[in-house]
């Protein structure tokens, strides 16, 4: 696969053309390629000794008895319950950080939105006429018993969130479920450890063989996530970080610096980045940079961390997950950061042929060739000095004849938190359910998710987006697509030149593009909250609304967890690689078909 095949991104197909010695995804993807046929369709299982088994025409049945439904089915589970523990991971470091910072154990970190905290605590019933670290600890404390509650109820999160109309659709479903097929078969997520834990229970060898059954633990298990941890950590690290508000900001390659120590910070969560950014603007760090001979240092972002940070600080993005190995590729960057999810391992390889400073810092996530600089959140400002200290002493050995930086850059509005957008729209939904129902507005579609080398990089992403807009369909979304449409320009008010009529009138009344950043994967949950207050405000469904989810680009399970917990909430989804269920036709009808008419 030649450069202009593998991705849209002039940037990359640049980089790509002169660093061929360089070993990258595609040249892995590339010796993977064909790739088994029966992990492909899902027909493999490795959950017991007795196996591997994999079912064919020859051989239907694994050594259990498992046919190809079961096994498909436990598979799509076991990725949902990964996805999911992922997100909500990362939720309880952010729940356990506020409860720290509530009970003053911490020092380093602050609330930076009491109004949030307020906003939050309120939406969980507590009373808000407190002072401010007293109701920090009481909503830390809803969601660590979110975690950890041992009752049949449904999560305190969920339940305080999801509007009256979608609770009553699940109860009812459970109820007919039962009543159906005498099977007792459970929706609502009741602790969110508890169904990650369950889903692994029921499809070890010799639980759980009905592929209804399954699916639903994995609906459940999704649910989990969208109305419980990816939800928890957007309100959470709103009140820790600032709720985002609309700013410009910078994309691609080109942000990286030619004169100051780059330092590019990948991963998932803003605890680590925002301390990243917050210590390299101390006058301190840039007294040292100028010492090495550095203009000063330039923080940069990648991946969902790039957009935390992008959203609250307007720090510039480098680019998605294809662009990881990139960044290296530059000979620009002085240290790699990173904490946890979507890291390549290729990376401590790469970083060697470079100067660069390949720094891993999570107790959960490990990289062969890393320097691991543990990180401590109560110790946070002095790690993050020392990572930053250990970017700008690699300076010097900066090779220029290896330095290619791109000289590519796009401009992006960003920061669309929906309490950003309902400012804009002066304080209500209104305007927004008006244009909606006038048909200048035809539907909203959420695009999320990741980039995948089986895919020509961006491609489904840019182009999916413009084809939506020009037909006056309002795009929203997250993850590696935001950074995909930003980098493509899409996010800049000329876009509304190509949109249609109806759209681009809204768009130029509001002064919004017809693309909207709303963050990180975890702030998937944006937009549920979003169909959520949507459907409030019309007294009805998420399902009656004329909403749909992409992921046009999948890779990783938690895209797997975020395309079942739209659909559970009523939204119709597209995934695009297929997902590998095409060897159970049982479970291929259940999820297009089933699930989605009986959550509609
Ligand atoms: O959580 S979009 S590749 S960076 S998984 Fe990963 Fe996919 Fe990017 Fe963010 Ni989301
Ligand atoms: Fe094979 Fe059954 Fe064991 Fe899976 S659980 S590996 S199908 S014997």
């Amino acid at each position: 696969m030649g450069a202009e095949e593998r991705s849209v991104d002039p940037a990359i197909k640049g980089l790509l053309k002169v660093s061929q010695s360089y070993e990258t995804v595609w040249d892995r993807l590339d010796s993977q390629t064909p790739h088994c046929k029966f992990g492909l369709q899902g027909v493999c299982c490795r959950n017991c000794i007795m196996g591997p088994c994999r079912i064919s025409q020859k051989t239907k049945f694994g050594v259990c008895g498992a046919n190809e439904d079961t096994i498909v089915a436990r598979n799509v589970v076991r990725a949902i319950a990964a996805g999911v523990a992922a997100h909500s991971d990362h939720a309880r470091a952010v729940a356990i950080l506020l409860a720290e910072i509530a009970s003053g154990e911490n020092q380093d970190y602050r609330i930076a939105d009491p109004e949030k905290l307020k906003a939050v605590a309120g939406r969980l019933g507590l009373e808000t006429q407190k002072e401010l670290l007293v109701l920090a600890k009481e909503v830390a404390g809803v969601a660590m018993e979110d975690f950890g509650r041992q009752a049949e109820e449904a999560l305190k999160f969920l339940k305080s969130y999801v509007p009256p109309q979608r609770l009553k659709r699940w109860q009812e479903l459970e109820k007919n479920l039962y009543k159906q097929t005498a099977k007792k078969m459970g929706i609502l997520p009741r602790n969110i450890d508890r169904e990650i834990a369950e889903s692994l229970h029921r499809t070890t060898m010799g639980v759980d063989h009905d592929p209804l059954s399954l699916l639903l633990q994995g609906v459940r298990t999704s649910l989990a996530d969208g109305w419980g941890g990816s939800l928890m950590a957007t309100e959470l690290q709103d009140i820790i970080f600032g709720t985002p508000r609309v700013r410009a900001i910078s994309t691609n390659l080109g942000v990286l610096s030619a004169d100051k120590v780059n330092i590019v910070i990948h991963g998932h969560e803003p605890i680590l980045s925002e301390k990243i950014v917050e210590m390299a603007s101390h006058p301190e760090m840039e007294r040292l940079a100028h010492e090495v001979g550095a203009e000063g240092i330039n923080v940069v972002g990648i991946c969902c961390t790039g957009n935390e940070i992008l959203m609250r600080q307007g720090v510039p993005v480098a680019g998605n997950e294809l662009h990881q190995e990139m960044a290296i590729l530059t000979g620009a960057v002085e240290a790699m950061v990173v904490d946890v999810q979507c890291i390549y391992p290729a990376l401590g390889k790469l970083a060697k042929c470079f100067h660069t400073k390949f720094i891993s810092t999570s107790d959960r996530a490990k990289f062969p060739e890393s320097l691991h600089i543990q990180f401590e959140e109560k110790n946070a400002d002095e790690v993050a000095r020392k990572i930053i200290e250990t970017a700008i002493k690699a300076f010097p050995l900066r090779n220029k004849n290896q330095v290619n930086i791109p000289n590519h850059t796009s401009e992006a509005i960003v920061g669309f938190s929906n309490e950003a957008l309902i400012d804009l729209l002066g304080g209500s939904l209104t305007p927004l359910i008006e244009a909606m129902i006038s048909g200048d507005i035809k539907g909203v579609v959420g695009i999320v998710g990741c980039n995948n080398p089986k895919v020509k990089h961006d491609y489904h992403h840019t182009t999916l987006t413009q084809e939506l807009i020009k037909r006056d369909i309002l795009v929203i979304g997250t993850g590696c697509w935001a950074i995909a449409a930003a980098k493509a320009g899409l996010m800049r008010l000329q876009t509304q030149e190509i949109s249609g009529p109806g759209l681009k009138k809204v768009c130029k009344a509001l002064k919004i593009p017809p693309v909207i950043h709303m963050g990180s994967c975890v702030d998937c949950s944006r937009m549920l909250n979003l169909a959520g207050a949507l459907a409030g405000y019309l007294k009805s469904d998420i399902s009656d609304l004329p909403l749909v989810g992409s992921a046009p680009e999948w890779t990783t399970e938690k895209a797997m967890a975020i395309g079942t917990y739209f659909i559970a909430s009523g939204i119709p989804v597209h995934l695009w690689p297929i997902p590998p269920v095409t060897g159970s036709q049982t479970v291929v009808k259940m999820l297009t078909e089933d699930i989605n008419q009986s959550t509609k």
